[in-house]
């Protein structure tokens, strides 16, 4: 791949995605943004010179042929108040895919490089015009595919972890300073290390309080932020003809799968999702686990297998009216240690058995609810539980909280390690030199968070996930 970091040409891409739609943008981003497109528009006003920060009304031409293309608004923005911090022109054309791919045909022609994918805001990253956590909130944004998830995303490209992060910078940066006047000052006096113990304890306080405490607070935050972002998979299992695929049907608000009144109706995996208290959740409706069946639904039973190892939570239907079988039992091994929901559905007919039956048959499991999924409220009470179970605490608007992804999360375990042995040496009053150390070692961790000390292979890991023209 090309050296990105030393380019500074200009780029361009279609910036909007290809297709049917009201306007389609080309964007362009570089030295010779303005000057690639005077060669292709002509203004409706040629008198008025470009101003940066307008939109212009005018044709893009094609200069060889001097046909009309398009009918198009112009905008230019001069650096460094952009996107990239470099000069920056959007044409904003009629959508559609043969116009679009002949404006930037025209565009390249003139002397403008395609992009690549997420190298704008590769750009925006380099020019300093924001930080690496930054950069991965919008592509968070971009993929964000719920409320909260896009609250999070927001939160992230506003810069609150990068302010977070510099914070506890400053603090070990000090802390540092003060061990390292210490280190020169017990040289001179060829002293052992420790005799400052007023000075480790201010250093513990400030190293393991202000920045050790918040900081594992914010790394355990990577599993609910991953609910977040990611959403959650919630799988329906059980034995044949407990109403596994009516529940699918009730949670959907919909008819999505077959219901009737014989078992081993549902042979595939059918899969759709709903919004859960603002996270998206795909529900699977599998085939029902049963002693001995046919050939198709032996198949089925794998592939529900397959699913209950995908998801994060299982929700077995037992059916009420009719007495516990080996089948269920089936059922309960399947499932194993993973989360599940005990639901004893049919609540409408006279139960077969007690729930003090299955606490007893089938210990290690939470309580059973007992509901008819025929009951719509039955349904909505039972959403909201699950909701309260396993989107626990949901994103408040004010709080500064911020939610690290993988790379971060990584990057604030290897940090935390290193100050869990600055604190060890602390505590043991070890040789300023050895805390020093572990000081440096999280603080490059914290800066890694940052992108400070970027490797190109690691820029281009995160870029490349954007699409072209972001
Ligand atoms: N009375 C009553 N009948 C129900 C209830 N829920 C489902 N049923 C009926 O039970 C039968 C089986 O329902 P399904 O939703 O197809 O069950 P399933 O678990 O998907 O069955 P398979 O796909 O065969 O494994 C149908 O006749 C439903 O109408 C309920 O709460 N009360
Ligand atoms: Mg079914």
């Amino acid at each position: 791949m090309m050296d990105l970091e030393l380019l500074n040409d200009t780029i361009c891409a279609i910036a909007t995605p290809v297709g049917e739609a009201g306007i389609g943008l080309i964007r362009l981003s570089g030295p010779e943004a303005l000057g690639i497109v005077r060669k292709i528009f002509r203004y409706k006003d040629p008198e008025l010179p470009p101003r940066s920060h307008t939109l212009r009304y005018g044709w893009i031409v094609d200069p060889v042929s001097g046909e009309l293309v398009d009918e198009v608004l112009l905008s230019y923005m001069s650096g460094p108040r952009t996107y990239t911090r470099e000069d920056v022109v959007e044409i904003n054309c009629h959508s559609g895919y043969a116009v679009l791919d002949r404006v930037l045909g025209l565009v390249m022609a003139a002397g403008a490089r395609l992009a690549q994918p997420g190298e704008f805001t590769r750009r925006a990253f380099l020019s300093g015009r924001i930080d690496l956590s930054q950069a991965e909130a919008v592509i968070e944004m971009i993929r964000s595919r719920s409320e909260q998830g896009l609250l999070l995303a927001n939160r992230h490209l506003r810069g609150d972890f990068k302010q977070l992060v510099e914070d506890w910078l400053e603090i070990l940066a000090q802390a540092q300073s003060h061990l390292e006047a210490l280190i020169d000052f017990s040289e001179d006096l060829a002293d052992e290390a420790g005799q400052e113990p007023s000075l480790y304890e201010s250093l513990l306080e400030n190293v393991v309080e202000r920045v050790a405490r918040p900081l594992r607070t914010a790394r355990n935050r990577f599993e609910e932020g991953r609910v977040l972002r990611d959403g959650l998979t919630f799988v329906l299992v059980g034995k044949p003809n407990v109403g596994k695929s009516s529940m699918l049907n009730g949670f959907l608000g919909k008819d999505r799968a077959i219901v009737t009144a014989a078992p081993g109706t549902t042979r595939d995996v059918i899969e759709d999702s709903f919004l859960l208290g603002g996270v998206q959740v795909r529900l699977l409706d599998t085939a029902g686990i049963r002693g001995e069946p046919d050939e198709i639904e032996s198949r089925g039973i794998e592939m529900t297998i397959r699913s209950l190892s995908q998801a994060d939570v299982a929700l077995w239907l037992i059916d009420h009216s009719r007495p516990l079988s080996a089948e269920d039992h089936r059922v309960y091994e399947a499932i194993g240690d993973k989360r599940c929901v005990v639901i004893l559905n049919k609540s409408d007919l006279p139960p077969a058995f007690t729930a003090q039956t299955v606490q007893e048959r089938f210990p290690g499991l939470g309580p059973a609810i007992s509901l008819s999924v025929k009951n719509p409220s039955d349904i909505d009470q039972l959403k909201g539980r699950l909701a309260e179970a396993f989107i626990s605490k949901p994103v408040d608007n004010c709080g500064s909280q911020i939610v690290p992804n993988i790379r971060q999360k990584e990057c604030l375990d290897r940090a935390m390690d290193s100050l869990l042995k600055a604190e060890e040496l602390l505590r043991s009053n070890a040789y300023g030199e050895l805390i020093s150390f572990e000081i440096e070692s999280a603080r490059k961790q914290l800066e890694a968070i940052l992108g400070r000390s970027h490797d190109v292979e690691l820029l281009d890991r995160i870029f490349l996930q954007f699409c072209v023209g972001k």
